[in-house]
């Protein structure tokens, strides 16, 4: 266990005072003097107690050696600890970073084992707990507060209060769809957001599949209110939604949302319970049937990536999979967001072959990538999921896309591993305006392609 210098502080206070009692003769300019010392010195230890005190932290580590990767993998497996990059201990390699999840009492050991073995590490951040009081903080009430509601992070109640809301005051506009329940009894509610009725094609995003990925569920509501905002303002949004019905869950996994906000900020799963373990839930994105559960995944129901007993053997992907089945002709672009690493990929990530319209995705995406580049000048990897990051099969948007939907895109938002999941709300508005942008973009082209192909020049 590490030495907390707090404690230090206290066993040192009876000496101070024996020291004060002999000179309690003394006249009383020296007593004021001597107890003036005291406090000072007591102000000082606390402060370096301060300094010197262990928090959960954030490590990024770089093995170099086949050793050293055995090192960190047996670390993140055996110790209490959080992997956030990469996912699953099978994917840590050389000269890759990790960025690992280090509680304060596992932080002695886990820095010693990697000293021992002469592994590169630093402190990407200190303090984890700040930083999740900051993204829990809600001032929304507050009317010296200038950030807005949609600048915040919001618990699962508000957002469920949201919804409603939203639904209330635009009937003419969103209508909302009961997909189904979460594995714990949540609904799953999807927004509709329709414009002009008629017939019209349509573009679907979901959001909070992975639980800690906190600035997903905040996309959802950032698009809503700025469809809602700026429809007739707003001429690439008011195309999209002339030309489209917009389907929008913003919260595809309620149960493990709020776990993140009462019990453990980085769980990523679902929070169902299996009969043959103790562990509890599902990777929602390996459970969908797309090469389901093959190299990528794992049948172990303590991973990160357990695939679930079966494809679509959760409520949340099974609902989600009927409600896209149900509309399969009329959705033209399947959106699903997640964090953290700045990527804009599409399929295959079950597979490391090439899509059939392989090329025409690329496109699309290196557009996206372009635009935010030159608009906010930042970086999105682009390219196909097996290709870009990892085999990962059992994906909504690698499903989607053999269901029919030949636009699927999963996004990956801000950052790429300076706070990870614990962006601060400061950041939410740049990392919503960037997915926006990437949407803009590639719905622009969804739709210019419809038209070129329906148009008579084209047919003749
Ligand atoms: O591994 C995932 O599910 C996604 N990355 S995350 O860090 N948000 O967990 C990537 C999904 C890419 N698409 C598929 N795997 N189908
Ligand atoms: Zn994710």
């Amino acid at each position: 266990m590490e030495e907390h210098l707090p404690q230090e502080a206290i066993t040192q206070q009876p000496n101070i005072n024996t020291q004060f009692e002999r000179t309690s003769v003394i006249r009383t300019g020296s007593i004021m003097k001597a107890l003036v010392i005291w406090f000072l010195l007591m102000g000082h230890l606390a402060k370096m107690g301060h300094c010197t005190e262990i928090h959960d932290q954030i490590l990024s580590i770089t093995p170099t050696t086949p050793e050293q990767v055995g090192i960190v993998k047996n670390i993140s497996t055996q110790y209490e600890t959080a992997l956030w990059q990469p996912v699953d201990d099978q994917y840590i390699q050389e000269e890759t970073q990790v960025h690992l999840f280090v509680p304060a009492n596992s932080s002695a050991t886990v820095k010693g084992l990697l000293q021992q073995h002469n592994i590169a590490h630093e402190v990407l951040l200190d303090n984890t707990n700040h930083l999740i009081e900051m993204q829990t903080r809600n001032d929304s009430t507050d009317p010296r507060s200038s950030t807005s509601f949609y600048e915040q992070y919001h618990s699962l109640e508000d957002i469920y209060y949201w919804i409603n809301r939203t639904a209330q005051d635009h009937p003419n506009t969103i209508k909302t769809i009961l997909l189904g329940s979460s594995f714990e009894k949540r609904p799953l509610y999807a927004l509709k957001i329709s414009l002009n009725s008629e017939n019209k094609k349509a573009l679907w995003i979901d959001c909070g599949i992975h639980a800690r990925e906190w600035i997903s569920p905040a996309f959802c509501l950032w698009f809503v209110q700025y469809s809602l905002a700026f429809y007739k303002q707003n001429q690439d949004i008011t195309d999209i939604l002339d030309n489209m019905d917009v389907y929008v869950l913003p919260m595809m996994n309620p149960d493990g949302y709020l776990y993140t906000w009462t019990t453990n900020r980085m769980w990523r799963k679902s929070r169902s319970i299996h009969p043959s373990s103790y562990c509890v839930g599902v990777d929602l994105n390996r459970n969908f049937d797309a090469n389901w559960c093959t190299e990528g995944a794992s049948n172990d129901p303590c991973s990160e990536i357990y695939c679930g007993a079966f494809p679509e053997s959760e409520p949340e992907s099974e609902a989600v999979a009927n409600f896209l089945r149900s509309k399969k002709d009329t959705i033209q672009l399947y959106l699903s967001i997640h964090a953290y690493s700045q990527m804009l990929l599409f399929p295959y990530s079950c597979t490391l072959d090439e899509a059939q319209n392989h090329n025409e995705l690329l496109e699309m995406a290196q557009d996206a990538s372009r635009n935010i580049r030159r608009y906010y000048r930042n970086t999105y990897k682009y390219g196909a999921g097996a290709q870009t990051i990892y085999l990962a099969p059992g994906g909504s948007d690698d499903w989607a896309y053999n269901l029919g939907i030949k636009y699927s895109f999963t996004f990956e938002l801000q950052d790429r591993g300076r706070y990870g999941f614990l962006l601060p709300p400061s950041h939410i508005s740049q990392a919503c305006n960037e997915a926006l942008l990437a949407v803009k973009t590639i719905a622009r082209r969804v739709i210019d392609k419809t038209k070129a192909s329906i148009s008579p020049s084209s047919t003749a």
